[in-house]
This record gives C-alpha cells, sequence and structure tokens, in this order.
C-alpha cells in the first residue's frame, strides 16, 4: 500500500484532534461527533484490512443509536453479518489511538502479524443514521477505505440494522436475500403477507398499530414497508421529523419509552391502543398501552422473546420434529419472565453478559435461539443444519399434509426474520404475525405473566473497573466480600434479587434490584448501591 497516501491523509485532512484515548466499546466507538473525524478515517484503514483478512466484503455503520443527536459512533460488521469479532476490537482501539506518524507502523504491524495479502480488491459497505454529522464522517471514512485502496460502497441512509443484513447477503452470494433495499423490503413484507393470509384481523387482534420513529432512520424506513404491505397492517406513523430538527430520540424513541417507563412525546394517546417505538437507528422495539387510567404498560424485550419463543415452539412441534430450542436472556431479565418460560413453557434459558455479540455467540448454540435484552434488542438465530432438515422433511412422503404445512410455515416465519443482528422493523412484522395468528389484544399478550417490580440505579464511582463479575454478571467477584454482603441484603427480600455491574458504555456502575413490591424494590436497590458507593 502506499504509506504517503496513508499519512498524508492523515495529516492533512484527518489529523488526531484529541488527547484522550478512546475505546471500542459494546457498540463500538461512540462519542460527540465534533471529535470522531479522525476516528472514522481510521476505522476505514481497518475495515479494509478486516476485509482482506476475512477474504470477504464487511460492513461500517455510522451511527449512535439511541444516543442524542449531537452524538455519533462507528461500528464494524463482519462478512457473516455480525459485530466485528472480538480480538480485532484490540486492533480497533489501538487503531485509533496511535498518533497520526504511527498509523502505518500498526499497519505494518496488523498485516505482517496476521499474514494479510494486501493486493486484494475488496468492498466496503457504508451505511448511515439521520444525524447531521454523519455525511462528513462518512466522507472520512471513505477517505480511509481509499487511502489502502479498497472500495467504498454507500448505501446512503439506513437502519442498522439493513446494513448487517447487506453485508451479510453480500457474503453470501444471495443465498440469504439480495443486497438491497429493495431486497430486503421484498423478502420480508412477502412473508408477511403470506402469513398473515386473506383476513387481516382475528379474535381481539386489529391491524392498527401507532409507530414511533424517533424522528430518526426507523421513521423513514417504515414508509416502504407501509407500502408493500398494503392494508394487510395499518402502521400509522409519528415522530418523523426532518434531518436536523434536533428531535432525534427527544423524548421519544424505544429507550425513551424503556427507562422512563413513559409514553413518549408525540404519539396520540388513545387507550388500549397497541403502539410501539424502535430507537434512533431501529434495532430496538418496545411496545405498550395506556389503560384508562392513563398508565402505560410496557411490554419490553423479555415480553417479546417470550412471546416469540413459546409461539416457535408451538409451530416447531406441529411439524412433529425434534428441536433444540432456547432462550438467551442477560441478567436484566426480570425474574418473572425466566420463571415463566422455564417452569411453564420448559423452554431452557441461558444467560450472557450485556451487549449482543454476548447474546447472538449464545444463541447459536441452539438450533433455534431466541435473544433478547430486556431494553428490546434481539432477534432469533436458526442453525443452518436445521433449516436443511426443513427442507429435506419437506420431501419426506410419511409426513402429514399438516406436517408439511407447518414445516413450510416455519420456513416463512425465518424469511421474515433479520437474523444477523436485532432489526426493529423485523422484530415488529414477527410479533403482529404472532398476536395476529393467536388473536391477541396487546392486553392478552400482557396477561401472561406479571413481571415483578424492579428498579435500575447507577451510582457513580471513583473507578469502575474495581467491581468485575462472573456468572453472565449475576455475581460479582471483586472487590472482596461485596457479593456476601449482597447476598445477606437479598435474603430479607421476598422475591428479592439484585447484581451490580460496572456499565460498558457509561463511567458508572448498575445496580439492579426486583422484589415483591415496588417499594421493597426501590429498599433493596437502594441498600445494595449504598454497599457499593
Ligand atoms: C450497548 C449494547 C446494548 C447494551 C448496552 C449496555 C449493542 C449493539 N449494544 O448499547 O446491547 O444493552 O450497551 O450498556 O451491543 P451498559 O453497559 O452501559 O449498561
Ligand atoms: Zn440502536
Amino acid at each position: 500500500f502506499n504509506y504517503k497516501t496513508v499519512y498524508a491523509f492523515a495529516r492533512e485532512m484527518h489529523p488526531k484532534t484529541e488527547k484522550f484515548d478512546v475505546q471500542y466499546g459494546t457498540a463500538g466507538f461512540r462519542a460527540k461527533a465534533s471529535t470522531l473525524g479522525y476516528v472514522m478515517y481510521r476505522m476505514g484503514l481497518l475495515a479494509v484490512l478486516r476485509a482482506r483478512y476475512k477474504k470477504g466484503c464487511v460492513g461500517v455503520m455510522i451511527t449512535a443509536s439511541h444516543n442524542p443527536e449531537p452524538d455519533n459512533g462507528v461500528k464494524l460488521i463482519d462478512p457473516c453479518g455480525e459485530m466485528l469479532e472480538q480480538s480485532w476490537e484490540l486492533w480497533a482501539t489501538k487503531f485509533a489511538n496511535v498518533a497520526d506518524d504511527e498509523l502505518v507502523d500498526v499497519i505494518h504491524e496488523i498485516v505482517s502479524k496476521l499474514d494479510i495479502e494486501m493486493t486484494q480488491r475488496v468492498e466496503i459497505l457504508v451505511g448511515k443514521d439521520t444525524r447531521p454529522s454523519s455525511p462528513s464522517l462518512a466522507k472520512a471514512l471513505c477517505d480511509g477505505i481509499l487511502a489502502l485502496s479498497g472500495k467504498p460502497i454507500d448505501y446512503g441512509i439506513v437502519t442498522t440494522p439493513q446494513l448487517h443484513y447487506f453485508v451479510y447477503c453480500k457474503n453470501s452470494k444471495h443465498e440469504y436475500g439480495i443486497p438491497t433495499e429493495e431486497g430486503y423490503y421484498t423478502k420480508l413484507s412477502n412473508a408477511f403477507k403470506k402469513l398473515r393470509g386473506e383476513s387481516f384481523n382475528n379474535g381481539n387482534y386489529f391491524n392498527k398499530i401507532l409507530f414511533d420513529g424517533a424522528n430518526g432512520v426507523g421513521a423513514k424506513k417504515i414508509k416502504y414497508f407501509q407500502e408493500c404491505l398494503g392494508d394487510s397492517l395499518k402502521i400509522e406513523m409519528y415522530n418523523d421529523e426532518l434531518i436536523g430538527t434536533g428531535k432525534l430520540n427527544f423524548m421519544c424513541g424505544a429507550d425513551y419509552v424503556k427507562v422512563k417507563q413513559t409514553f413518549p412525546n408525540g404519539v396520540p394517546q388513545i387507550t388500549e391502543q397497541r403502539c410501539c417505538s424502535v430507537d434512533g437507528d431501529a434495532d430496538r422495539l418496545i411496545y405498550y398501552y395506556l389503560d384508562e387510567n392513563k398508565k402505560c404498560h410496557l411490554l419490553d424485550g423479555d415480553r417479546i422473546a417470550i412471546l416469540i419463543a413459546e409461539y416457535l415452539k408451538e409451530m416447531v412441534e406441529s411439524t412433529g420434529l425434534e428441536v433444540d430450542l432456547g432462550l438467551v436472556q442477560t441478567a436484566y431479565a426480570n425474574g418473572a419472565s425466566t420463571d415463566y418460560i422455564t417452569q411453564k413453557l420448559k423452554v431452557p434459558v441461558s444467560f450472557a453478559c450485556t451487549g449482543i455479540k454476548y447474546l447472538h455467540h449464545e444463541a447459536q448454540k441452539f438450533e433455534i435461539g431466541v435473544y433478547f435484552e430486556a431494553n428490546g434488542h434481539g432477534t432469533i438465530v436458526f442453525k443452518k443444519e436445521f433449516k436443511e432438515k426443513l427442507k429435506l422433511a419437506l420431501e419426506n412422503t410419511s409426513l402429514s399434509n399438516e406436517q408439511h404445512g407447518a414445516i413450510k410455515k416455519v420456513l416463512t416465519i425465518i424469511d421474515l426474520i433479520n437474523e444477523t443482528v436485532g432489526d426493529a422493523i423485523s422484530d415488529m412484522l414477527l410479533v403482529e404475525t404472532i398476536l395476529h395468528s393467536k388473536g391477541w389484544s396487546i392486553q392478552d399478550w400482557e396477561k401472561k405473566y406479571t413481571d415483578l417490580p424492579n428498579r435500575l440505579m447507577k451510582v457513580s464511582v471513583k473507578d469502575r473497573t474495581q467491581i468485575t463479575t462472573t456468572n453472565s454478571e449475576r455475581t460479582c467477584i471483586k472487590p472482596d466480600g461485596l457479593q456476601d454482603e449482597i447476598d445477606t441484603i437479598v435474603a430479607r427480600y421476598k422475591a428479592g434479587r439484585s447484581f451490580v455491574r460496572p456499565s460498558g458504555t457509561e463511567d458508572l456502575v448498575r445496580v439492579y434490584a426486583e422484589a415483591i413490591s415496588q417499594e421493597e424494590a426501590d429498599q433493596l436497590s437502594l441498600e445494595v448501591a449504598l454497599k457499593v458507593y
């Protein structure tokens, strides 16, 4: 490669402006957009190296998800459509933090250590959310790609899960789908319409939903779906402000609704009406409704996961095939949801650390792995062998017509799902499909079990790295004795559970507690927080 170009571009166009180090965290780099120019340039360089190393195309998404509009961020997508492999996060951090005149050395280092062949032509798919800072950051990113002679393919404004999907489609040689927006809409909406059939309403289910687009990319993209879906689902869209109005995620969107446990601004308050919110890059989904006392009822990632797992279990059982289906949750999953799914539905649950990459990999251990974080981010992954088993069973003449029908239905459900990463729009279409098939209102769905009251607290500490955890973050190992103290406190509460973990995205410690009443959950979290402080 031409190291002169790499250095000249760095020095003249994208010099390192920040003195502090940044870290490739749970969801890539995230910071105030004005500080990210040089980081983008360097991620362009790294993306080309990653693509050459993997001998495929990779993706780079520019977004800060649910964060405020002045923030931005960047994350790399691996050829299989998954998050960047963890061992490369260290390279990403190194690339971002070296001085401009050390960049070339780091490139030499990675190329020789990993034996990367530098002559390959590679394509880098670039996507961005609706933040006003995104176009200039995309330009910096593309300069990095070009400096190492990679070929940027600009997808413009897309949702994060769309870009994951395109990357996987490209690398699977279109076996997974066509890597265009149109290909994506067509695949998902065709599957949806097939599953919905001729009657759009059923029992307590009515095919109208209020959709909060968080004034972001989700609002833009849902319009295409509405066109494809016709009358089968009526999506009434709210919070679709123009780019640059400063309203992205502001008092609306999935994160706002989940954290504040309240109704978003900009959506009409219609009692008992099913509503949903997505976040700023449309990878999280939360459902909710207002009751007659104007109380907001949330149906979060836990509820969505259980609805899906239960439905898939029933569907697969009717095919007559043996299937290993499991659910993956994090420590934040409400205890009532875990009890319901393990005891009532007899579906095994695995726990993973917070962060999508951990859940995704844990879910891949099952033939059908359903995973969701309580914040509404999740999807379902199907083992390749399982899909083949289904296709093979279609040719088996000893199965009944009902079984063949069920197998076809499962295959169509798989087409409705974006397996690469949590996808708010695909998840919404799946939830709508299940509610329709069961003839349920959102209230029927909520009735399945009752959440334990809970409280999440943030505690500022001097050094959050002093706290380390194990057992998927549910047990604290350091500082010594803290877990014993937590255990002693928890034992005094009926249905009590509490854990502490250092945040991966903010400089603080999170304390979670649940108990039989809200007062007790509040009290428990406070007692535990005092031990951490
Ligand atoms: C990131 C993660 C999200 C997780 C959150 C936890 C991805 C794509 N995003 O936003 O899944 O819930 O971090 O934040 O993995 P925390 O460590 O500050 O609690
Ligand atoms: Zn997001």
